[in-house]
C-alpha cells in the first residue's frame, strides 16, 4: 500500500465519522521540495522542485444548500464557504486558500453546488514545504471532479497562485501551483518561469535520495519580507534596465553597481547566479554528477544566506552540519529550500547511508539548537490527483506533464480495495507517517514509506 493510498483510506474513515456517511470524492495534491533555484520564479528564471509524498487530501459528498463546509482531522474552526454571495476572503485564515481558489472555478463557470469536505494535510505548516499550494490545488482538484470538468494544467496552476495573490496576500511565483499540479513520479520538473516551459529531469537512481531535514522554526511568508525581496528584484531590474533579472548578466550587474544600492546589488547577485546555477543543476543531474549538483546546493545556501539574507541561524546549522558529514558520510550537498525564515533544508544523500545520515544531523542539530529536527526521505512523487470519484484527467491530451487523474484512475479500484480492508478496524487518527523524529527513520521505512521501484515504475508507466 502506498503513503497516498493509506492517506487517502484514512481519510476516507474520518471522512465516516464526522460527515456519517462515505465520501464520493477523494481528491490529493501533493507538497514540494525545491531542488534549486530559490526566489527565481518572481525573476522569470528557472526552478528545479520535486513534488514530495505528503499531500494536502479532501474526501467529499454532495451536500444540500449552497455551502461547501470543509473540516480538518486536526478540529480547527471550519470553513463554511456560501456559493449564494459572491465569494470573498474572510474568516478562519486558513480558508482563504480554499475561498481564492472556489472563486476562480465559479468565474470559469465550473460551480459544485453544497457539499461536505475533509481535509487532511501532512504537509507540514509552515515548513517551507508548499502547504498553501498544496491545498489549493487540492481544492481546485476537488472541484473539477465534483464538476466533471477539468482545466488544462497551466491555468489550473496560475489559478491557484491568484488565490494566494488575492486572498492570502503573498505575491508568490508559479513555482510551487505548477508543481503540485504537474509533479511527476522519478522526475523533477525544470521549469522556466518565463515560457511556462517544463521539461523532466529523471531523478531515480536508487543510489541517491533526498533528504528533508524540517528545522521546526516556522517560517511566515506573508510578514511582508518575501514582499519585500521580490520589490527589491524589480528596482534592480528598473536600474538595469531590463525587464526582469532573467535578462541581466553578472557582468551588467557589476557593471551597475555603482548605480544601486548594497542591499539591491547582492539581492540580484542571488537571482542572476542562482539562475545559473539551477541550469548547471539539472544538467549535473542528468549526468549523475552528484558531487557536482552538491556543490551548486552549497553554493545557493550561501548565496540566500549572505546575499538574499532569507536563511535563519537554525538552517545555517543544519547545512553546516550536513557539510562536515561530507562526502565521505554521504552527503553530496545542502541547503534551505522554498521561501526561507524557518523550515526546511534539503540534501542530496546516498541512499545506502541515509539512517546513519539523518541520526548525525538529528543529533547535531538538537546539540546546537535545542530544536528535534523532523527528517524524512521521499522520491519524486506524481501531481495532484483524482483518487476516488468522477473526473477525467486535468490536461490536454498529449501534455508533456502528467495531468491530475492519470493515477487516480488507477488507484481508484485500490481505494475501493482499502475501504474493505479497514471496514471495522479503522485505522486511529493520521496515517502512517515517515515524518518520525530522526533515530526513527529504521521504523519509517519499514511501514512502505517509499515506493519500491517495482511499484514507482508501474505507477509511472515506464
Ligand atoms: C515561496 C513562493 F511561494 C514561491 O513562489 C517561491 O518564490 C519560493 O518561495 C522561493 O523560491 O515558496
Amino acid at each position: 500500500m502506498t503513503y497516498l493510498q493509506k492517506l487517502a483510506s484514512d481519510t476516507a474513515q474520518h471522512f465516516l465519522k464526522t460527515y456519517g456517511r462515505s465520501p464520493r470524492w477523494i481528491v490529493a495534491a501533493p507538497g514540494r521540495v525545491n531542488v534549486i533555484g530559490e526566489h527565481t520564479d518572481y525573476n522569470d528564471g528557472f526552478v528545479l522542485p520535486t513534488a514530495i509524498e505528503r499531500y494536502a487530501v479532501m474526501a467529499a459528498d454532495k451536500a444540500p444548500g449552497t455551502a461547501i463546509q470543509i473540516r480538518d482531522v486536526s478540529g480547527v474552526e471550519p470553513a463554511v464557504i456560501d456559493l449564494s454571495a459572491p465569494v470573498k476572503p474572510g474568516t478562519p485564515k486558513w480558508s482563504n486558500y480554499p475561498r481564492g481558489v472556489i472563486a476562480g472555478m465559479l468565474e470559469r463557470g465550473m460551480t459544485p453546488g453544497g457539499l461536505d469536505v475533509l481535509l487532511n494535510s501532512t504537509v507540514p505548516l509552515g515548513g517551507g514545504l508548499s502547504s498553501s499550494a498544496s491545498l489549493e490545488v487540492c481544492t481546485a482538484t476537488l472541484i473539477e471532479a465534483v464538476t466533471g470538468r477539468t482545466l488544462v494544467p497551466v491555468e489550473k496552476a496560475l489559478l491557484c497562485q491568484k488565490a494566494e495573490h488575492e486572498f492570502a496576500g503573498v505575491p508568490c511565483g508559479i513555482m510551487d501551483q505548477f508543481i503540485s499540479v504537474m509533479g511527476r513520479q522519478n522526475n523533477l520538473l525544470l521549469l522556466d518561469c518565463r515560457s511556462r516551459e517544463t521539461q523532466l529531469v529523471p531523478m531515480n537512481d536508487p543510489a541517491v535520495s533526498l533528504l528533508i531535514a524540517n528545522s521546526n522554526v516556522k517560517h511566515e511568508l506573508a510578514n511582508g519580507e518575501y514582499a519585500r525581496r521580490r520589490a527589491q528584484c524589480e528596482t534592480a531590474a528598473k536600474i538595469l534596465g531590463v525587464s526582469s533579472l532573467r535578462d541581466a548578466s553578472p557582468e551588467a550587474l557589476e557593471n551597475a553597481r555603482g548605480r544601486m544600492d548594497d542591499v539591491v546589488f547582492r539581492r540580484a547577485r542571488h537571482v542572476i547566479g542562482e539562475i545559473e546555477r539551477t541550469i548547471h543543476a539539472a544538467e549535473g543531474i542528468r549526468a549523475s554528477n552528484w558531487p557536482a549538483v552538491g556543490q551548486l546546493m552549497y553554493a545557493s545556501h550561501r548565496s540566500l544566506r549572505d546575499d538574499y539574507e532569507v536563511s535563519c541561524k537554525e538552517l545555517d546549522a543544519m547545512v553546516e552540519i550536513a557539510e562536515q558529514i561530507g562526502i565521505k558520510g554521504g552527503v553530496f550537498g545542502c541547503r534551505m529550500t522554498g521561501g526561507g525564515f524557518g523550515g526546511c533544508t534539503v540534501a542530496l544523500v546516498q541512499t545506502e547511508v541515509i539512517e546513519s545520515i539523518s541520526e548525525q544531523l538529528a543529533a547535531a542539530y538538537k546539540k546546537k539548537t535545542g530544536i528535534e529536527a523532523t527528517i524524512f526521505t521521499t522520491r519524486p512523487a506524481a501531481g495532484a490527483t483524482i483518487v476516488k470519484g468522477q473526473g477525467s484527467p486535468s490536461g490536454s491530451p498529449g501534455a508533456p506533464i502528467a495531468p491530475a487523474g492519470r493515477a487516480g484512475q488507477n488507484s481508484f479500484a485500490t481505494l475501493e480495495a482499502l475501504d474493505r480492508e479497514y471496514n471495522g478496524r479503522p485505522t486511529s487518527g493520521r496515517p502512517a507517517n515517515s515524518e518520525r523524529r530522526c533515530g526513527r527513520h529504521r521504523v519509517a521505512a519499514r511501514q512502505g514509506l517509499r515506493y519500491p521501484r517495482s511499484y514507482s515504475k508501474a505507477a509511472s508507466g515506464q
